[in-house]
């Protein structure tokens, strides 16, 4: 199965709608395999926006990522990269297609109240770094045979 990370932006916490983005990738039939709630120090914000510290909205994008905690999801699932990005939609909310998590719940580019992981490789990265070793678990659901189909079984879930 597939793992990916999520974090919940201090907007969405302030706004009380962390409850709904987690909801919604509950009952899409992602498993939850790991959530903390965590201050970013200015070191690991640093390392996760390493793309983006020398670009002009860097000090605003740190302030708002520092505004207060951010909540860390491991989210698992087939191809569950692929499909969280899908759910939280584009960069800008203002873009971001209406069913999606940002074109749902903002309006900004900046305070788009939730990350996601963009590749398979990225996900294990950040997870390794959100996450230590003991605080993402491996258990069985008994709804799981519910929510895949059988080829899916055997390809996804290694059964
Ligand atoms: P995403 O993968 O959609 O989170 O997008 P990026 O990694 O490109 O950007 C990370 C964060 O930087 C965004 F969530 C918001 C912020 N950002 C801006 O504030 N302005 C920009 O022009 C681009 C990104």
């Amino acid at each position: 199965m597939e793992r990916t990370l999520i974090l919940i932006k201090p907007n969405a916490i302030q706004r009380g709608i962390m409850g709904d983005i987690i909801t919604r990738f509950e009952r899409k039939g992602l498993r939850i395999a790991g959530l903390k709630m965590m201050f970013l120090t200015d070191e690991i914000l640093a390392e996760h926006y390493a793309h983006l510290v020398q670009r002009p909205f860097y000090p605003y994008l740190k302030a708002s990522m520092q505004a207060g905690p951010v909540v860390a999801c491991c989210l698992e699932g087939a191809e569950a990269v692929e499909t969280v990005r899908q759910m939280v939609g584009v960069t800008n909310s203002r873009k971001a297609l209406p069913g999606t998590i940002r074109g749902d719940f903002s309006m900004s580019g900046e305070q788009n109240v939730v990350h996601a992981s963009d590749s398979v490789e990225n996900a294990a990265i950040e997870l390794n770094r959100f996450f230590k070793e003991g605080e993402l678990f491996d258990y069985d659901c008994a709804v799981t045979r519910f929510e895949y189909g059988g080829e899916e079984t055997i390809k996804f879930l290694n059964k």
